[in-house]
């Protein structure tokens, strides 16, 4: 750092903590210089898009000092640092949350007042920063956003795809993919770093060579990519600190490759390293299973290679013995996909810095850590070997390397038990010989986390057993949070206010240990009346959407039923679409007498279907017909409506949570890992119907069952029943709804039918049929709840004040104790 700079520059512009400042005056100065010489439009003519340009580029000139000053500082304490490496970051929006974690929110939108703008609508410019598929992706964002906000000294490194998650159009009924271009109107919040790039290498083969009497193994790669990096800040809140999330986007390299430009081939030559950009272009949309693509391989060792070599520059700068490496380095693996930085660093300590294989082995194993967000072994990565030794020979050979030596160490502790060393090998022989990932992972990390209390016990039970009774001490769990900040204070920002009230206090949004403080009051009727009024604003702001988007009116008096997140078979949206049928045809059989009796409902249901997964996209169909039966039947009028709401994203989960009154977690026991859309309608006071699943059961602790409505098989009791297989019996109300699907109620007859199929008996492998009793009776006692409206709002409050477990700076706050081992670093104001 130049000292004489840093005088000079105090000289000239006196001591300042801040450099820009946060007045009215500088605010809106900064936002025109912005729409004049960034944006380049007039400063007198400029529309609402212009206006968030402008706006966002002076908040990231604020988010740029800050990020500035916190590395300074990271560099001066060299603490230990957490690096983060994830395939997805989920970040939605960051406008709103950055001036709100800045603290200059008020400021801006009076700013942006005098020139005749509104905040609100200027922040609905925005698009959403999809590079994410679902929950591992938005427990990412959170998570950012908690170690910036504890001060914790972290980076995250992922890829800058060009393409995030596809929209969702629905045509008729049916989902439709569209490119989600999302960079074609720039985006404000990246810096992009030309100076930090680094050259990634793949294919070729790899070669022995003599060192000083040694052997050693030589790759000598085919292929060269350029990683060029784009730093996002994030900003802490209550805090100077602002960390960065760099993303890799890939180039052609600079290096020549002669004998191609000299074929005369020049066109050709030119359009061949073009194509190293499609390597961070698109993000494969499934998040059920890994398709053993090399496209897909090249995406995790681009991205792998590129971060692992900043990483370890930014070591060097300081350190030249490896040894210190776990002193100062944590590196985390989100799930398996970053897997491959196990063999990448074992591959530089071993042939760059020529450690012999146990010092570096010794040294890669402590400092990994390993977190895996799945029940589910098809989700577990597995990489053909060919793929990999086509790609990376030399990984390849270390991967066997290790292996061999782990399968050694095996046999000692087990002796020749055959099927549990092939089950535990991270080679997997058969018809494609692979290598599993997850295996891998495990055996180098000296943690493995779990996502909450029960994914622990599914993973030490059934998913990695033998791993669990070789090691027990590696396994752990830290419960899934949310952040508190984006999820309340940017999305309900009544409720924050109103929570601030009644708290005496702002200091919830750092310490979310006090919102128990809200238990003391929930009898108060003045609470209870501001709580209800809270929810019936944001209740309107939902209706008001709803009906932009569907031309459906629906009554604010009825209860907003929401079940939002990706669709798959096991978090059973079919079940509630067929409980809302079972509804439907109740009311019409009802005397008119009795439908006075009924609760109207407005049932909203959201997300998108992996493109290629059939049975999903069936569903979001049954989910259109049904809808269109309903909500034209002008005899149920507004006892029932159900409402499919398109293209669900970061941004349609802000609107919709705090509008709703209860959400449904309806997984099948045992196959959701965590689940975290139920913490963020628990932290808004929506009540949840859910099954005891994930970190359902841990909220159960926290808020009380009674505030719950709670139904379905047990973790424990699923394998039995799946035993029971065809011999278990489904009620008679859930054949009838199946029937009437089956029959062609809704249309459709052809396309349903291998729908229906899933639910026959002895196939129905998600247990519909067996908790649909218990699901009625759930959605029953939900009724009877909502008609006394003050038992409602003191469960909702109890919801919210029992919601500070599941806040995201909770989870971080034990990763960084009991996994990574790092300490806060804050940057003096
Ligand atoms: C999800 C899990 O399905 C969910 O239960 C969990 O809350 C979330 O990760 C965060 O841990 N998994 C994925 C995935 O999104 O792609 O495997």
């Amino acid at each position: 750092e130049s000292g004489e700079r840093k005088a000079k520059v105090e000289k000239m512009f006196g001591f300042m903590d801040a450099f820009l400042k946060n007045d009215s005056f500088s605010l809106q100065k900064d936002i025109l210089d912005h729409v004049e010489y960034t944006v380049a439009r007039s400063r007198f003519i400029f529309d609402d898009f212009e206006a968030y340009q402008g706006l966002s580029y002076s908040v990231r000139d604020r988010l740029i000092e800050r990020w500035h000053d916190t590395h300074r500082y990271f560099k001066k304490k060299d603490p230990k640092r957490l690096y983060f490496l994830s395939l997805e970051f989920l970040m939605g929006r960051s406008l709103s949350n950055s001036v709100i974690n800045l603290g200059i929110r008020d400021q801006y939108a009076d700013a942006l007042n005098q020139l005749g703008f509104e905040f609100e609508v200027v922040a609905e410019q925005e698009g959403d920063a999809a590079l994410g598929n679902g929950g591992l992706a938005r427990l990412c964002a959170c998570q950012m956003d908690s170690l910036a906000t504890l001060d914790y000294p972290a980076w995250g490194y992922g890829l800058r795809y060009q393409y995030g998650l596809f929209r969702q159009i629905i045509l008729d009924g049916f989902q439709l993919e569209e490119p989600d271009y999302w960079l074609n109107f720039g985006n404000p919040w990246e810096i992009e770093r030309v100076h930090v790039s680094y050259p990634v290498k793949f294919y070729g083969t790899v070669e022995e060579e003599g060192i000083q009497g040694q052997t050693i193994k030589v790759w000598i790669p085919g292929e060269t990519v350029e990683a060029v990096a784009y730093d996002n800040p994030i900003p802490g809140y209550g805090t100077r600190n602002a960390i960065n999330l760099r993303l890799w986007a890939a180039k052609p390299s600079d290096q020549y490759d002669m004998e191609s430009y000299n074929t005369g081939d020049y066109i050709n030559a030119i359009m061949d390293r073009q194509k190293a950009e499609t390597i961070s272009n698109v993000l494969y949309p499934d998040d059920r299973s890994y398709q053993g693509k090399e496209l897909r391989l090249k995406q995790h060792y681009f991205f792998v290679s590129a971060s692992l070599q900043d990483i370890i520059r930014r070591f060097r700068d300081d350190h030249n013995n490896f040894d210190e490496f776990p002193e100062k380095v944590a590196l985390q693996i989100n799930d398996t996909h970053p897997s491959l930085a196990i063999a990448e660093v074992m591959r530089v300590l071993v042939d760059e810095e020529h450690l012999d294989w146990s010092r570096a082995w010794d040294i890669t194993s402590r400092v990994f850590s390993f977190t895996t967000h799945t029940v589910h072994a098809e989700a577990l990565e597995k990489i053909p070997v060919d793929l990999l030794g086509n790609l990376l020979p030399r990984h390849l050979q270390i991967i066997y390397e290790i292996n061999y030596k782990f399968m050694e160490e095996l046999k000692s502790m087990i002796g020749q038990d055959y099927d549990r060393l092939s089950r535990m090998s991270i080679v997997e022989e058969g018809a494609v010989k692979s290598i599993r990932m997850a295996n891998l992972s495990i055996v180098c990390c000296q943690i493995v986390n779990g996502v909450s209390k029960v994914h622990l016990d599914l993973l030490k039970e059934r998913v990695f057993k033998d791993f669990y009774e070789l090691w027990p001490q590696k396994f752990q769990y830290k419960t899934n949070g949310v952040t508190q900040r984006r999820w309340v204070v940017v999305s309900n920002p009544n409720l924050s206010s109103l929570i601030s009230k009644w708290l005496g206090t702002e200091s919830w949004i750092r310490n979310v240990d006090l919102l128990a403080g809200l238990r003391q009051h929930v009898s108060d009727p003045d609470l209870q009346r501001e709580w209800k009024m809270v929810k019936k604003v944001n209740k309107a702001r939902l209706a008001e959407y709803i009906e932009t988007l569907s031309g459906i009116k629906v009554s604010l008096d009825a209860m907003f039923d929401v079940q939002i997140k990706r669709i798959h078979e096991y978090k059973r949206q079919l079940l509630n679409i067929l409980g809302i049928i079972h509804r439907y045809d109740c009311i019409k059989n009802m005397e008119t007498s009795d439908r006075r009796k009924v609760v109207p409902r407005v049932c909203i249901i959201g997300g998108k279907a992996a493109p290629g997964y059939d049975i999903a996209k069936k569903i979001i169909k049954l989910c259109h017909v049904v809808a269109e039966k309903i909500n034209n039947d002008a005899d149920i009028g507004d006892l029932l409506k159900l409402v499919f709401i398109p293209d669900y994203n970061v941004s349609v989960a802000e609107l919709v949570i705090p509008g709703s009154d209860l959400s449904q977690h309806l997984s099948t026991a045992g196959h959701e890992a965590s689940g975290t859309g139920s913490m963020k309608f628990l932290m808004n006071g929506c009540l949840l119907l859910a099954t005891a699943d994930g970190a359902i059961v841990e909220i159960m602790e926290e808020v009380g069952a009674d505030n719950m409505f709670l139904f379905g098989a047990k973790v424990n009791e699923v394998p039995a029943l799946h035993e029971k297989g065809a011999s278990l019996k489904a009620p008679l109300q859930f054949l009838r709804v199946v029937r009437m699907v089956r029959d062609g109620y809704f249309g459709f007859k052809d396309y349903f039918k291998s729908l229906c199929d899933t639910l026959e008996d002895g196939k129905d492998f998600y247990l519909l049929g067996y908790d649909f009793a218990s699901y009625l009776e759930a959605q029953a006692a939900a009724d009877r709840t909502f008609v006394d409206p003050e038992k409602w709002i003191h469960m909702s409050i109890l919801s919210t004040a029992g919601s500070g477990k599941f806040s995201s700076d909770k989870t971080i706050e034990e990763y960084a104790k009991h996994t990574w081992g790092i300490e806060p670093c804050k940057c003096p104001f």
